[in-house]
């Protein structure tokens, strides 16, 4: 993100005023704005729906600027027909007064210049350098129109702008009882690749934002139906309320939300937790209102606090004798809902998607803050103290029985006793640069693919597809299962601290399963079971998926294979000409297949097709694996139902 871009001496001096032509001033605006238009992706992310609705969080966040300064009270933001958009607040209105210097409106030059201003007066928040904070400026240049309208001193002022450029100076056009600014602007359809906005969005953004700041009033109304959807967020207990939002239906282990908003060495800490029956941790952190998904400083402030306070209450309260270890950060976060916001001079985002909050002072504002308030929490309400403890104690017990079941698996030794297990069908080769080991989903399937193998290089080892489906399984847990250990034994490598790259008995190591919802599911579980616990064979190019036909396409004594939807299309049109209409057939599983059929489509390497696959391939598995195995089992069904079939990047 270009800070304060270096404006040229030219330009940053004035022209004598008889020089300055209306015309000299448009360029003068042009050159400001032009950045903008060039590389638009620089100020609003994108040039698709998110950096279209990106010109809608910009206006507002000015608008919420005055409102943190203690002006606006009301902000309401409208979709109005022909994809335009109107923000409105009853802040101080933008000052409308002469410039000496460059002769124009305060308000032409906030409109037109990047960064106009720089720091607003009192506004000592403003982002510089993230996405949000770019200024309204920016809107202006990507909008094809814009008109805003300023009530200030009994005056109603208007100004209006195609692509940036003023159609005429500030004008006067009639009185105003009260003060406030009024932007309405349409997105240029020759930036954005899209000019639809989506009333969900607006209304989660716009919901998070009334939450985050605290008793000011968001209305949103969406014209575009009629009678227009009207929303209004007020929230007197700003993140209080936000945190209870998210629990909400869930089962509190608190009477009250913890909630403390404190300043500490000019760093203003709002943060809000309450413990819920549940696994799952959801915690949200923002800087200066800004989201920061990866978290940053704050975040890790916010952990440390609750991980000391909670080991401190514990020691206290015997919970823990001295003999035990202390509670880890995992333990004291299991069923955690907390958000955590600060607001700081000059914040830092980093990170390719400027997702984290990097000022180490964050760091230490949190904790200390957090810390104090957390300790007092726990000394005025022990019951609730107790109950939290007594959750957090179980989630601390419940990994280190994890964790014994997995040291006995991994321990040194264990698995070099085992022989090569039964049901794999081991190749001849010991080769490991030539050999394949093919994993292979159910036992029916595992026999054709024995039959139809080269025995030469190739290896079957079937699995029991039902038995990943352990409920709630955790991995460590998965290690101890038996269809788990003979795959880490036929691998070859060992695991954990006795990992060996070198001793991988197949150099591809192949995933076969069916191209089925059952099928999928497996393939993440194994996918995951890789990125955690075999990372390096992934890295190093060995793990691969097989890619079974999804159609059989018969006619005559021509049998032709199709692995994707257009690909048997194609096959079909093609067909047609011939006399005998084709026969298809849709594949559900491998074992569908007999065992040549199943050489000649998916194993045979002269004609089969394989995906490499990729880190981010796992590490996305990775993260669907706690969503298969979550509690929930609709959204569960929808996930595998909707994700299933995709396969991408298919090579030979
Ligand atoms: C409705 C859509 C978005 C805004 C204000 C109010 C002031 C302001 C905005 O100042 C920076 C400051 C003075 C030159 C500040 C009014 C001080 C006194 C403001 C908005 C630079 C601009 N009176 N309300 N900007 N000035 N609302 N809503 O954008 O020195 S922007």
């Amino acid at each position: 993100m270009p800070k304060n871009p270096q404006k040229s001496k030219e330009e940053l001096t004035p022209k004598k005023p008889q020089e300055v032509s209306y015309e000299a001033k448009d360029i003068y605006v042009l050159e400001g704005l032009e950045p903008v238009r060039k590389r638009p992706g620089m100020y609003v992310g994108s040039t698709g729906v998110d950096g279209l609705h990106h010109l809608i969080w910009e206006v507002v966040d000015n608008a919420i600027d005055e409102a943190m300064a203690g002006y606006a009270k009301n902000i309401t933001v409208e979709l109005l027909a022909e994809n335009k958009v109107s923000v409105t607040d009853d802040g101080r209105g933008i000052p409308v007064d002469m410039h000496a210097q460059t002769k124009k409106s305060a308000l032409e030059t906030v409109m037109t210049t990047l960064h106009a201003g720089g720091k607003f007066g009192g506004e000592s928040y403003k982002v510089a350098g993230g996405l949000h904070g770019v200024g309204v400026s920016v809107v202006n240049a990507l909008s094809d129109y814009l008109r805003v309208e300023v009530c200030r001193d009994q005056g109603l002022y208007v100004q209006e702008y195609v692509r940036g450029k003023p159609k005429e100076k500030v004008k006067k056009i009639g009185t105003c009882k009260k003060t406030g600014t009024k932007v309405i602007f349409s997105p240029d359809r020759e930036v954005f690749s899209s000019l639809e906005f989506n009333d969900k969005r607006i209304i989660d953004h716009l919901r998070q934002q009334a939450f985050l700041t605290k008793g000011i009033r968001i209305n949103f109304l969406d014209h575009r139906s009629s009678p227009p959807q009207f929303y209004g967020f007020y929230f007197e207990g700003g993140l209080l309320s936000f945190v209870k939002y998210l629990a909400h239906g869930k089962k509190p282990l608190q009477e009250d939300v913890f909630y403390i908003h404190r300043t500490q060495e000019k760093i203003e800490v709002e943060s809000a937790l309450l413990y819920i029956d549940d696994l799952e941790v959801r915690e949200l952190s923002f800087a200066n209102n800004i989201y920061t998904p990866d978290g940053g400083m704050h975040l890790t402030g916010f952990k440390s606090a609750l991980t000391r306070s909670l080991n401190n209450y514990a020691r206290a309260e015997k919970y823990l004798k001295e003999k035990d270890e202390n509670l880890t950060s995992d333990d004291t976060r299991e069923g955690l809902v907390a958000i955590v916001s600060v607001k700081l001079r000059e914040p830092q985002f980093e990170g390719q998607t400027k997702a984290r909050l990097g000022n180490p002072e964050a760091r230490t504002a949190v904790e200390a803050v957090v810390n104090d308030a957390l300790k007092e929490f726990f000394e005025k309400r022990p019951a609730e103290a107790r109950r939290v403890l007594a959750k957090v104690m179980l989630a601390a017990k419940a990994r280190l029985a994890a964790k014994a079941a997995k040291d006995t698996v991994l321990r040194r030794g264990a698995l070099e006793g085992l022989t090569l297990p039964g049901k794999l069908a081991d190749c001849i080769s010991r080769n490991p640069v030539d050999s394949e080991l093919f994993i292979v989903e159910g036992d029916s399937a595992g026999g054709s693919a024995k039959s139809g193998r080269d025995r030469k290089v190739q290896a079957i080892l079937p699995l029991k597809g039902k038995i990943l489906n352990v409920e709630k399984a955790r991995l460590d847990k998965m290690l101890v299962n038996l269809e788990i250990r003979s795959l880490v034994v036929a691998i070859g490598t060992a695991i954990g601290e006795e990992f060996d790259l070198a001793k991988i008995r197949y150099h591809k190591v192949i995933l076969m399963t069916d191209a089925d919802v059952d099928g999928a599911h497996i393939r993440t579980l194994l996918l995951t079971l890789f990125y955690r616990y075999f990372r390096k064979v992934i890295e190093a190019g060995y793990l691969y998926i097989a890619q079974p036909p999804l159609y059989r396409i018969q006619t005559g004594k021509n049998v032709r294979y199709a692995y994707t939807e257009s690909e048997k299309q194609g096959i079909v049109k093609e067909l047609q000409k011939s006399k005998e209409g084709p026969l298809i057939q849709r594949y559900k599983g491998l074992g569908e297949m007999n065992p040549s059929q199943l050489w000649e489509t998916t194993m045979n390497p002269a004609l089969r097709l394989l995906k490499r696959v990729e880190i981010e391939d796992a590490k996305e598995a990775d993260r669907l694996f706690d969503i298969l195995m979550g509690d929930e089992v609709l959204p569960r069904k929808q996930f595998i139902q909707t994700h299933a079939l995709s396969v991408k990047n298919l090579d030979i």
